[in-house]
């Protein structure tokens, strides 16, 4: 199926969500497994693998470049290691699809090889920042083209030797900080990143998994060049970013008890339950146990009166892909919510502000965009109505989840890309109580 298509969800008002749920593969640990498996030595063998687009399109990016991968198979891949310097030249274009983590993080790596090497994407990827990362990699000695605009493609010129730097990040990415990591397993010396706020460290907990030492100091993370990789396997936790429908779905919609199995509950990712806690839900953490360096649990959600509040800055970066389905708490909570520091979600797979205010208002919810962030005066009935997703995943789920509460149907449009982060939401969700399904385009 094309990715042209207007797949369209349709969500009929009420519910409830109840039983264990487990949501696919965390997308960010699933992307790095193939990367670092990869470039190892020997064969890594990771279970639990996200087989959405997103990480299939990083999957196929290594079969091009002569990494031999079996699977997936279940959530099952193995991937038969070429060491750091055994990938070879694909022979086309790399084409990402809709990942901003598979080109960025790529792009670092890929400007430590020998050869050149071009990454495309789809329409959105192509319109999203790129100066971000090839701005850091040009002065680690990196040659790569982008278009006018700072844009994809991305021409990344081999055989260019780079050198360590000292980067302090404009902006708390993982992407950006990831990226310049990955380029620094190839540099001469030592790179190091500091980090405006704390982000998601899966880089460097799996870096470290496969053998390669990370030195951390507070803000700081650096890595020295010239090292190797050690085959290692990996079970990747349940993503808590499409978890998070459902915690937000069971606190909403009354009657509701859900638990959600084995999912990653990394302290950078967090955000969700503590800005969800802090509204009045009821989240309970069960069952923490440790799995390949990740933390990992089960939580259980039940329904509860949730109010609005001012979200503290710092949970931002902890939060940052959860804040569509967020914004539909804030709908369900009595007062005000207010995000501010949050205009990073601008330069997501859509403006995730203003499509989300243009959504929520559609619905009726009094909701005021603001350049960093929403004014979301919540707790009053909301209608259904029709929304354009503009194909973003989470923008598709987030009104879905809306449903449960909506006085009249939500009928979504542009929902193709929900198989890039989850691929089996509309019979999860189904079967945990929502009245959501695929209707013809
Ligand atoms: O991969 P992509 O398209 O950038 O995906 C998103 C998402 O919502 O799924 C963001 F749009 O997640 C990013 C996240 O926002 C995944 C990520 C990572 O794996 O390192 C880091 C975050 O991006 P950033 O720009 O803040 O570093």
């Amino acid at each position: 199926m094309s990715h042209h298509d207007n797949i369209i969800f349709q969500a009929r008002p009420g519910g409830r969500l109840q039983g264990r749920v487990r949501v696919p593969g965390d997308k960010s640990i699933s992307h790095r497994a193939i990367m670092l498996g990869a470039l190892a030595e020997g064969t890594t063998t990771v279970t639990g693998f996200l087989e959405g687009e997103d990480s299939l399109a990083t999957l196929q990016a290594f079969r091009d470049m002569g990494v031999d991968i079996d699977g997936p198979d279940a959530g099952r891949v193995v991937i038969h290691g070429v060491g750091m310097r055994g990938l070879r030249a694909p022979s086309a274009p790399l084409d990402l699809g809709n990942s901003g983590t598979a080109m960025r993080l790529m792009c670092g790596l890929l400007a430590g090889q020998g050869f050149d090497t071009t990454l495309v994407g789809d329409a959105s990827l192509s319109s999203r920042p790129m100066k971000r990362v090839t701005d850091p990699l040009a002065q680690m000695g990196a040659v790569i083209d982008t278009t006018a605009g700072g844009t994809a493609p991305l021409r990344i010129t081999g055989g260019k030797p780079l050198h360590g730097i000292d980067y302090r990040l404009p902006v708390a990415s993982a992407q950006i900080k990831s990226c310049i990591l990955l380029a620094g397993l190839y540099a001469e010396g030592r790179t190091c990143v500091t980090e405006p706020a704390p982000t998601r460290d899966h880089t460097e907990r799996m870096l470290a998994g496969f053998g390669y030492r990370v030195e951390r100091d507070g803000a700081i993370v650096c890595v020295e060049g010239g090292g190797s990789l050690r085959a290692c396997d990996i079970d990747v936790p349940a993503d808590i970013s499409s978890a998070a429908f459902f915690m937000v779905g069971a606190s909403i919609a009354e009657g509701s008890d859900i638990t959600l199995e084995h999912v990653g509950i990394n302290p950078t990712r967090t955000g969700i339950i503590e800005i969800l806690r802090q509204m009045g839900a009821d989240i309970e953490i069960l069952d923490q146990t440790e799995v390949g360096g990740e933390p990992v649990a089960d939580i259980r959600v039940r329904s509860s009166r949730l109010h609005g509040i001012e979200i503290p800055e710092a949970l931002v970066p902890l939060a940052i892909d959860e804040f569509p389905v967020l914004f539909v708490a804030a709908a369900c909570a009595e007062g005000t919510t207010v995000l501010r520091g949050a205009e990073e979600l601008r330069v997501k797979e859509s403006d995730r502000i203003q499509v989300m205010a243009d959504g929520l208002a559609a619905l009726g919810v009094d909701a005021t965009a603001t350049p960093d962030g929403m004014v979301i005066r919540g707790g009053r009935a909301y209608a259904g109505g029709r929304i354009d997703s503009h194909g973003d995943h989470r923008i598709a789920m987030a009104f879905a989840i809306a449903a449960l509460r909506a006085g009249g149907d939500i009928t979504i449009d542009d929902c193709a890309n929900v198989n890039t982060s989850f691929p089996n939401f509309l019979e999860l969700a189904g079967m945990a109580g929502l009245a959501v399904s695929q209707v013809a385009s």
